[in-house]
């Protein structure tokens, strides 16, 4: 899939860009398969949910699970993001948020390039979060929810670390910085949409969710790539939060998933 010089020109205006059912519901069942395996193992690239039984996190199941790893490497996603930081990609991280329901769920606002910078060393805000839906989303269910045109202030040095169980940081914005970027026009977007629906999004676009308190699983698959001019700088964290392969992605054949 390439991508159009209008469809390049709309993600450097909003920070992001939605495509539909880019895959189709054969393609995702056997990475759902892969995902509800990947929440089984009890490794330490697994977080639990603050206050439920469930797990909240699955990191570099993609090095695990072989549907999961042919995903981060297809084409369809892998093409549009060399074209989108102008270069080859590698994984920088993946993560599965499994968001089984019953109160699961639920982020902060942040920027992911906050953490990244500060804690990875990227030297440049040369990647993408690449969502993939594992499910329906729909409003009920706590969709992922991002203020269109918020990378474009850069990284807003106004936030509060915050650590989970595994060393994950996320770097919480400061309230007054959230309602400027809303009132300045951005407003406030939900991703929903089918299973098999992608969004690729800028690391400095600000997102977060609420919890999900519907009985229905809402798990979102995110590759994030960085550009192979841009590697990380600093070397703290575990393999699973920073991956140190820096070879470009080469991708797999366009029906990898159904094969
Ligand atoms: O999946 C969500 O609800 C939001 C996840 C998120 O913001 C993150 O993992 O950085």
């Amino acid at each position: 899939m390439e991508l159009t010089a209008e469809q390049i020109a709309r993600f450097h205006e909003t920070g992001y860009l939605t495509f539909p059912s880019l895959f189709s519901r054969e393609e995702i069942a056997p990475v759902q398969q892969a995902a509800v395996r990947s929440v089984q193992n009890k490794g330490p690239n697994v977080t639990p949910e603050f206050n439920t039984e469930s797990v909240r996190m699955v990191h570099g199941a993609h090095v695990q699970e072989p549907a999961i790893n042919k995903l981060c490497r297809h084409p369809r996603v892998i093409r549009p993001a060399e074209q989108l930081v102008a270069s080859g990609v590698y994984i920088h991280q993946s993560r599965l948020n499994y968001n089984a329901g019953l109160g699961s769920g639920g982020f902060d606002w942040h920027q992911d390039y906050a953490t990244w910078r500060k804690v990875d060393g990227l030297p440049e805000p040369r990647a993408l979060m690449i969502t993939v839906f594992l499910d329906d989303v729909t409003a009920a269910v706590g969709p992922l929810l991002f203020i269109p045109g918020s990378h474009r202030d850069g990284v807003i040095d106004d936030f509060e670390p915050v650590r989970d169980a595994t060393g994950n940081v996320l770097m919480r914005l400061a309230e007054r910085r959230l309602i400027e970027l809303v009132e300045r026009g951005g407003g406030v977007e939900a991703g929903v949409g089918p299973a098999g629906t992608v969004i690729f999004m800028h690391c400095n676009l600000v997102h977060g969710s609420t919890p999900n308190i519907t009985p229905l699983r809402r798990a979102l698959f995110y590759i994030n790539v960085n550009s192979v001019e841009n590697r990380q700088t600093a070397f703290t964290r575990a393999e699973f939060h920073a991956g140190t392969d820096f070879s470009a992605i080469v991708p797999v054949e366009d029906n990898a998933l159904v094969q």
